[in-house]
């Protein structure tokens, strides 16, 4: 089963074989996988090499660690499309699973540069800043900075923010919200967005950069979000 002449490394040969047989279901999500000992008897090989394999295969997300017992095959990603401008609530909702949001920063202040430029403001002009973590049943998915410009929502309270901010915006304002220039770029995850989502200190995120309009033209929000990897990729359909 493993070919040690191979260039392809011993490791990365036990990673691709423990692959398979997590996408042909030998072992099914939530499953238990055989121990390091095990697995390195079954192939003949170092418990260093198998545990090369397996810590590559938590950090791509297919499998999870948990402590004294063992490691287990994880959820499937959560695919994410881009092809619509939608919430977190809407995305979380469209698959069954329960959004909910802890606010760890609300506050007015003095909006930066690089934000007045993404909306447009003067000198002087006010933004709410807020951090959120985002939950899918629970489990922290993504960090997001938002700000938003004080002009346009002057009533704006936490508890709007709890909830779903698009649909607080569209029901209690009279605007629509049109669309949005986004940006991703790949990231090693900062120190304070690996203790909200709880995820190691080496984790990978993805950075969205998001610039949302109303319908009429104007911005209304600029959002910095860093999604887990772990758990996210991103779909886009693409026509010739
Ligand atoms: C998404 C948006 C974010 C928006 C939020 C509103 C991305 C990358 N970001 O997370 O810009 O502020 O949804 O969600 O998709 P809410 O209506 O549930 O508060």
């Amino acid at each position: 089963m493993i070919n040690k002449q191979s260039h392809v490394p011993v490791y990365a040969q036990i990673e691709e074989q423990l692959k398979t047989q997590i996408s042909e279901q030998k072992y099914p999500v939530g499953t238990m996988i055989p121990s390091e000992r095990e697995l390195a008897t079954q192939y003949k090989v170092s418990r260093m090499t198998v545990r090369q394999a397996l810590a590559e295969l938590v950090k791509d997300g297919l499998l999870r660690r948990e402590k004294g017992k063992g490691t287990f095959v994880a959820n499937p990603k959560l695919e994410q499309p881009l092809n619509g401008l939608t919430s977190f609530t809407e995305d979380m909702r469209s698959r069954g699973l329960e959004p909910s949001s802890q606010i760890v920063v609300f506050e007015k202040k003095k909006a930066p540069f690089d934000v007045r430029k993404d909306l447009m403001l003067e000198e002087g002009e006010f933004v709410y800043y807020i951090i959120r973590v985002r939950n899918a049943d629970g489990e922290p998915m993504a960090v997001e900075r938002t700000y938003l410009p004080v002009h346009l929502f002057p009533r704006l309270d936490m508890t709007a923010l709890e909830s779903s901010l698009y649909s607080f915006i569209e029901k209690q304002y009279p605007y629509q919200i049109g669309n949005a220039i986004q940006q991703m770029e790949a990231a090693r995850i900062n120190k304070e967005d690996a203790t909200f989502l709880n995820v190691r200190p080496d984790a990978v995120s993805l950075l969205i950069k998001r610039t949302s309009y109303l319908k009429d033209g104007r911005p209304f929000e600029s959002v910095h979000s860093a999604y887990r990897a772990d758990r996210y990729k991103f779909i886009s359909e693409i026509k010739r």
